[in-house]
């Protein structure tokens, strides 16, 4: 071995040593959204060093992370899952040993608008994460989380498990189902520590508000303060998923990447409610009872009390082709990883129909809310 060679293994034997007795790390892609929030925020509180990746934006785009962003083991660095060179130097310079891939184009009606961009993103962007991971000889050090989704079933009969067969029914869909099977052919090709969560829709006080949740419970809270809020506007009202709390997924991804082998799991919570479900749990939080009327594009709900117009259908909200009926079947992550959730759908309403008030309220500088307030106003 010449001097280069061997000063390398040295200091590549001295950097393991000291990674084997330092915090465990990890890199999280899409650390601005939604579950990037969440998973940084669980894995600080493990005692991980946290690499966030994020885009360059001109503008703040960091809100969510704002009780994290001084935190000493938090790093916030530049990088986009359409420029593969810019992965590889973070995988190199933070040598993590878990990457979380959170990263996506993540609404799936905007897929049908921009399904180009969102193959590029979805489904090459994970490419570029496990080639990097692979070119820099480190497949067989770190550990790959890929954020799956239960979209990839499609209208597959509920409920479904690991081994329902796949019918994606969008473009956000197809490209992430081109990153699943990527992460199973690297685990089989190379060995590679990677895992597929096959996640079912989760929420919190953090969800984007292009989502069908936080645009309900953002409405609602709009309505029951009385600011001269307009009606809610929806699509498909019949459509049902299996909604979670992000915070309870976000401890089953990294549950997945804690056993000695890599696998596929399912995480949900076993039940489904519709749109039109959601819609009255929110209201009732606030103290409304709906009256509906009409079907199809022509169906509206009403204040029972006031005959206040509240939700009304727009049919350019719905979806060319639609996703019916996502119920999970989690029972391998119950039992392999012992994961179970926390939260239940009627908790998850009022909470972030109180986060949407909270914010409703700081905006407007309210001081005295209660459902009494929001029921005399309806
Ligand atoms: P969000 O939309 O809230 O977050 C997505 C993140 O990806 C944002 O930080 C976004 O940045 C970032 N991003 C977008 N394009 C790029 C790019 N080219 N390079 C780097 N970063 C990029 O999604 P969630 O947090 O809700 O979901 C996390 C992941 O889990 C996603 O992959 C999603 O598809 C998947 N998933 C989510 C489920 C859910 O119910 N939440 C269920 C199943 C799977 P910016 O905001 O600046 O655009
Ligand atoms: P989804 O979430 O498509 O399941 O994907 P979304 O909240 O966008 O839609 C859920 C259902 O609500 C219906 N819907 C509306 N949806 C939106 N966004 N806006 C509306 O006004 C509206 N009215 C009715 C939709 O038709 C749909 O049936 C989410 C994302 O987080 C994905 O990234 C993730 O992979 C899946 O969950 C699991």
């Amino acid at each position: 071995m010449d001097f280069k060679g061997a000063d390398a293994a040295r200091c590549a034997g001295s950097d393991r040593i000291l990674r084997m007795q330092a915090s465990p790390s990890a890199l999280i892609t899409g650390i601005t959204g939604q579950d990037g929030a969440h998973l940084a925020e669980f894995l600080l509180g493990r005692g991980y060093v946290v690499h966030g990746v994020r885009l360059y934006s001109a503008t703040d785009d960091t809100q969510r992370l704002r009780d994290i962003l001084d935190h000493p083991r938090f790093h916030l660095h530049i990088g986009d899952l359409n420029d593969g060179g810019s992965l590889a130097r973070l995988i190199r310079d933070c040598a993590p040993d878990e990457i979380y891939n959170l990263a996506a184009q993540s609404h799936v009606h905007a897929s049908f608008k921009v399904p180009e961009a969102t193959a590029q993103i979805n489904a090459l962007g994970p490419l570029r994460l496990l080639e990097a991971i692979r070119l820099l000889g480190r497949e067989h050090e770190i550990k790959f989380y890929q954020a799956s989704s239960s979209e990839m079933f499609g209208n597959a009969p509920a409920p479904q498990s690991e081994d329902t067969p796949f019918t994606p029914c969008s473009p956000y869909a197809a490209a992430k189902l081109y990153a699943y099977w990527l992460v199973r052919n690297y685990r089989d090709a190379y060995g590679m520590f990677a895992c597929n969560g096959i996640l079912f829709n989760h929420e919190s006080a953090l969800r984007g508000q292009e989502f069908v949740t936080q645009k309900i419970a953002r409405g609602v809270a709009a309505l029951a303060s009385g600011h001269d809020a307009p009606a809610l506007v929806l699509g498909n009202l019949n459509s049902r998923r299996d909604w979670g709390d992000a915070r309870d997924y976000v401890r089953g991804m990294w549950m997945m990447l804690q056993r000695d082998t890599p696998d596929d799991y399912v995480l949900g919570t076993g039940q489904s409610y519709s749109v039109r479900d959601f819609v009255n749990a929110a209201f009732d939080a606030v103290g409304f009872t709906l009256t509906w009327t009409g079907i199809g594009v022509g169906e509206t709900a009403r204040c029972a009390r006031t005959g206040r117009l509240l939700v009304s259908i727009d049919p350019s909200l719905f979806r060319p082709t639609e996703v019916n009926n996502l119920i999970a079947d989690a029972a391998k992550a119950r039992t392999v990883l012992g994961w179970m959730p926390e939260t239940d759908f009627q908790t998850l309403v009022r909470d972030m129909v109180a986060a949407a008030m909270d914010n409703t309220q700081k905006s407007h500088g309210d001081d005295d809310w209660t459902n009494d307030n929001y029921a005399r106003l309806a």
